[in-house]
C-alpha cells in the first residue's frame, strides 16, 4: 500500500488552500481551446437555384402519376446522381383522402454516406392538383413554382455545391413526394384527422427509412421559400419539437447576412407539414424554414393559387435561404 509522506500532504493542502484563496478576479490562464478553422462557405448561388425551380416548372405541373411528374423525377434523379449524392429510390401506391391511389416516389440523396454524424434537408418536390384557395379558379393543376418548385431548386444548388466541397458531416437530401394532395378544406392541426391526409410520401418514409435506424443530428425543411421579399418567423411546430435547431439557423441567417428575412416572433401559421412526421416518427429534431405573410397572419397570397407561379419567384429570397443552409450546412462540426 502506498502511503504520502506528511511534509507532502501538508504541501498539497496549502497548495489547495491558496488556490482557494485566490481572489475570483484573478485572471486564470486557460489553454488554447480553440477548433481548427474550417474552410469558408462555398457562395451559395441564387441564379443558379432559380435556373433549378424554372426547369421544374416548365416541365409542367408536378402531379403525381402525370408524365410531368415522371419526367420531372427522373431529371432530379440524374442531376443529384450528377452532384455525387448516391440516391435511393422509394416508389409505393398511396391512398389520398378520396380513396384514390396515386403512385409516390420519394428521392433521397446522400453525400458521405457511410458518416454517422448527418445533416437532414428535405422539400417536397410535387404540386397540388388543385387552386382550392385561388379567388376565382380553383381547378386545374398549379405550377407550385413556390409551392414545391422553391425548396428543391435551393437543395439542388445545395447538392452542386456539395459535389466540389464536402461539409465536415453527412448530408442527405430527400425530396418528398405527394405532400400537397392533402383534403381541402380540412381545418387542420394534430388531433384532426385531416392532417394525415397531407405529407404521404413522408410519412410512407418514417416508417420505411431509406437506411436501417436512419438518423439525423437535425433536419431542414425547405416549404415555400421562393417569394417575394420571402419572411419566415419561428414557426410553431418547429419551436415546439426542434427549438435549438430554429435558433441555429437562425442565427446561421445573420451570419450569412440575412438576419432581417428570418423573424424573432413565433408564429403557428402552419396547420401539418413534413417536419411534423420526421419529429413524431423518427425524433430527430427538425425545423421548417416557410414563409410568413406578416399582412394575413398566414402563408403567402399565392399559397394553392394559380398565381404560384415563376413570375412570383424572387431570386434575392432564394439566395437568402440558401445561404442560410448553406451557412448551417459548412460549418456543422463532425
Ligand atoms: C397547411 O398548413 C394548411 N399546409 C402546410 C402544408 C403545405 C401544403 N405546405 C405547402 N403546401
Ligand atoms: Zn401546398
Amino acid at each position: 500500500m502506498q502511503t504520502i509522506h506528511p511534509k507532502l500532504l501538508g504541501l498539497g493542502l496549502i497548495t489547495l488552500l491558496l488556490a482557494a484563496c485566490q481572489p475570483e478576479t484573478t485572471p486564470v490562464h486557460q489553454p488554447e481551446t480553440k477548433l481548427p478553422e474550417l474552410p469558408p462557405v462555398p457562395l451559395f448561388n441564387g441564379d443558379s437555384a432559380y435556373a433549378f425551380v424554372a426547369k421544374q416548372v416548365a416541365f409542367g405541373p408536378r402531379v403525381p402519376g402525370t408524365a410531368a411528374h415522371k419526367a420531372c423525377g427522373d431529371w432530379l434523379v440524374e442531376k443529384l446522381k450528377g452532384y455525387g449524392g448516391t440516391v435511393v429510390e422509394q416508389n409505393a401506391e398511396v391512398t389520398i383522402y378520396s380513396g384514390q391511389k396515386v403512385p409516390m416516389r420519394n428521392i433521397i440523396a446522400s453525400w458521405q454516406p457511410g458518416k454517422k454524424e448527418r445533416i437532414l434537408l428535405f422539400a417536397h418536390w410535387d404540386t397540388r392538383p388543385m387552386a382550392d384557395q385561388d379567388p376565382e379558379r380553383k381547378t386545374g393543376s398549379i405550377d407550385g413554382a413556390n409551392d414545391g418548385g422553391s425548396g428543391v431548386g435551393v437543395l439542388l444548388e445545395i447538392a452542386r455545391q456539395l459535389s466540389t466541397q464536402a461539409a465536415q458531416v453527412g448530408v442527405d437530401i430527400f425530396l418528398t413526394d405527394v405532400e400537397d394532395w392533402g383534403e381541402p378544406h380540412g381545418a387542420m392541426g394534430i388531433g384532426q384527422e385531416s392532417y394525415k391526409t397531407w405529407c404521404l410520401g413522408t410519412q410512407y418514409w418514417v416508417k420505411n427509412p431509406h437506411v436501417p435506424d436512419y438518423k439525423a443530428r437535425f433536419g431542414i425543411l425547405l416549404d415555400m421559400v421562393g417569394g417575394q421579399d420571402a419572411k419566415f418567423a419561428k414557426e410553431g411546430w418547429s419551436m415546439r419539437y426542434a427549438a435549438g435547431v430554429v435558433n441555429k439557423v437562425w442565427k446561421a441567417a445573420a451570419a450569412a447576412g440575412h438576419g432581417d428575412r428570418f423573424l424573432s416572433e413565433v408564429r403557428n401559421h402552419v396547420g401539418v407539414d413534413d417536419h411534423v412526421f420526421v419529429n413524431e416518427g423518427l425524433n430527430i429534431p427538425s425545423i421548417d424554414i416557410i414563409a410568413f405573410d406578416a399582412a394575413t397572419n398566414a402563408f403567402p397570397a399565392t399559397w394553392h393559387t394559380h398565381a404560384d407561379n415563376l413570375a412570383n419567384i424572387d431570386k434575392e429570397s432564394l439566395q437568402a435561404v440558401g445561404a442560410t443552409v448553406a451557412q448551417v450546412v459548412w460549418t456543422e462540426r463532425k
